[in-house]
């Protein structure tokens, strides 16, 4: 299935909503690092995260450490950054609501 890649404008608005977001990778991905109170916390906060990926069919790449989560979102499908990945960012960002 085809998905398109947002245009720069999409891209900025969109961050501005999504405020712990950054751009990254030459801007066709955004990151933010999570930090919780402990491992048992951000293994949590992963199965949350994996159960929206799966719902979406759409991934993260990420990195955990002890309590610390990187997740960077990125649409492989598109070669860059759409509406997917602005998408899920906002739903992992109410999991911590
Ligand atoms: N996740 N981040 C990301 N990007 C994709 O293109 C993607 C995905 N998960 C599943 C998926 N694509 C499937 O639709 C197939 O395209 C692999």
């Amino acid at each position: 299935m085809s998905v398109e890649q947002l245009t720069k404008d999409e891209r900025k608005s969109w961050l501005d909503a999504l405020s712990e977001w950054r751009l990254c990778r030459d801007d066709s991905a955004i990151e933010r690092t999570f930090e919780f109170a402990n491992f048992s916390e951000a293994f949590a906060f992963m199965t949350r995260v994996a159960m929206l990926a799966e719902r979406k069919d759409h991934h993260p790449e990420w990195f955990n450490v002890y309590n610390k989560v990187e997740i960077t979102l990125t649409t492989h499908d598109a070669g860059g950054l759409s509406l997917r990945d602005v998408k899920l960012a906002r739903k992992i960002d109410k999991l911590l609501a």
